[in-house]
């Protein structure tokens, strides 16, 4: 792996940012690996990386129809949080949670995980309630978590209008301080080079249009780049897994929907937490440019135009500024959408399928960012050993018939 001295630090500052090395290599698609990873998002690297790394499979390709980590990856708002309310997603998140605490030095890569803190706030008794209840629930399963004042919530987020004039006035909130954002693309970037490093072959603009199938078991992909034979394959495909189940044969419970995000001007540092408001319907953080993240619920129509409408932005807004009216003047920048694959209990498929040796990682909604090391952990366990890791078996495609849901609408909060 390339490691950069000071010297070659300062020659690369002053090299008008050219004569870089390239971070991984560019591949022609052999005819055939031990296994192909559809989707080179976050949890789709992850995925490669831990099985060369963990399990010594390196004859892998990870396969992408745009550029690594360009989906959910390079969209979502970055919050990283564990606190789920049921032990199994509670377990899944907190595995993952650990695993960002180590990130940066396992990768030798900074993915600028920044652990500020994570609020929920409640505006209602019963949202009060839940919140109570899920921190009870978060610390008996060794989470870390607190039920602030409003007085509390007011010491750490001075700006935010806690006064009870409020048109929604503050109640108290949750509170996880080991939770925070990460940098999404040093994610991906991170991941990338690591598995390549390790031998992985990453394939960009490489679009899996079909499967190989006989005898109800699956022996490669179809691609524009011609076939690619394995044994095993992994769909990590985000708001894409409907598609990509279906060119397989099977049906997936999952919608996929647009949800939107936005970022401000950059301004000078005001808010160094994340605030989330299920109930008024807003979330918020700012970047260390500057720059406010924002952003709310998914769009309610299903699509797979990386959009969104504007009636959700102005939501958005109006619900930010009922919480930071000192925001009424910020100028947005820039607005954009992911497509994302939601579940009917909002809990993630990681799952074998009807299709022998084709397995899923999908359905993490409005939430998947977050469980990026954890998925791609448990991910590689399953594909290398070809059965379920135990921390993915609650979140099997069996509970769709068996009706052993996980229901998480509670903690996936604010976006679902
Ligand atoms: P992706 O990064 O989307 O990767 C899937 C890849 O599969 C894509 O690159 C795609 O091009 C590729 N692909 C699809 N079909 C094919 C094909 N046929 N052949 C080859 N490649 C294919 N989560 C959080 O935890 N915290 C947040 O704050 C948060 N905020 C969000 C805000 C927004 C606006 C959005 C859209 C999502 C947010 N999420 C958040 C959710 C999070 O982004 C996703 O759950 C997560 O990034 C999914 O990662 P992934 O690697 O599975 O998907
Ligand atoms: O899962 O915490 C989350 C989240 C926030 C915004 C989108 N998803």
């Amino acid at each position: 792996m390339q490691r950069y001295s000071g010297f070659g630090l300062v020659k690369h500052a002053l090299s008008h940012h050219e004569n870089w090395e390239r971070q991984w290599r560019n591949p022609t698609p052999k005819k055939q690996y031990d296994v192909i990873i559809v989707g080179g998002g976050g949890h789709g690297l992850a995925t490669a990386y831990y099985l060369a790394k963990e399990h010594g499979i390196t004859n892998v390709a990870v396969v992408e129809k745009g550029w690594l980590g360009g989906g959910n990856t390079a969209r979502n708002t970055t919050i990283v949080r564990s606190n789920y309310l049921w032990d199994e997603s509670a377990a899944l998140y907190e595995h993952a949670m650990t695993l960002w605490e180590g990130l940066s030095r396992d990768l030798n890569y900074n993915v600028m995980f920044s652990q500020r803190g994570v609020m929920n706030l409640g505006h209602t008794l019963q949202d009060m309630r839940d919140i109570q209840r899920r921190v009870n629930a978060n610390r008996l399963n060794g989470i870390d978590g607190e039920v602030l004042t409003p007085e509390r919530i007011q010491e750490i987020v001075p700006i935010m209008d806690c006064s009870k004039n409020a048109r929604y006035p503050i109640l108290g909130a949750s509170w996880q301080p080991r939770a925070g954002v990460a940098r999404h693309d040093a994610v991906a970037w991170g991941y990338a080079r690591a598995a390549d490093a390790l031998g992985v072959d990453l394939l960009q603009n490489t679009e899996v249009t079909g499967f190989k199938i006989r005898d109800g078991r699956v022996f490669g992909v179809h691609t524009n780049r011609g076939d690619i034979e394995a044994k095993t394959v992994g769909c990590v495909a985000a708001g894409n897994s409907g598609v990509l189940a279906k060119l397989a044969g099977f049906r997936l419970p999952i919608e996929s929907h647009p949800l939107q995000a936005l970022v401000s001007e950059p301004l000078k540092p005001v808010l160094d937490t994340v605030v989330m408001s299920n109930h008024v319907h807003g979330y918020i953080s700012q970047t260390d440019k500057g720059d406010l993240v924002i952003g709310a619920g998914i769009d309610g129509y299903n699509g797979y135009g990386q959009r969104g409408s504007y009636p959700t932005v102005q939501h958005t807004l109006q619900a930010i500024v009922e919480m930071f009216p000192i925001f009424s003047r910020v100028r947005m920048n820039r607005q954009w959408g992911g497509i994302v694959d939601t579940c009917p209990d909002a809990c993630p498929i990681l799952s074998k399928t009807p299709v022998k040796g084709l397995f899923f990682n999908c359905g993490w909604g409005t939430g998947g960012f977050k469980a990026t090391p954890g998925s791609g952990h448990v991910f590689a366990w399953t594909l290398a050993r070809g059965k379920t890791h135990p921390l993915a078996a609650p979140f099997s495609i069996d509970r769709f018939h068996s009706g052993a849901l996980v229901d998480e609408h509670g903690a996936a909060g604010v976006a679902h």
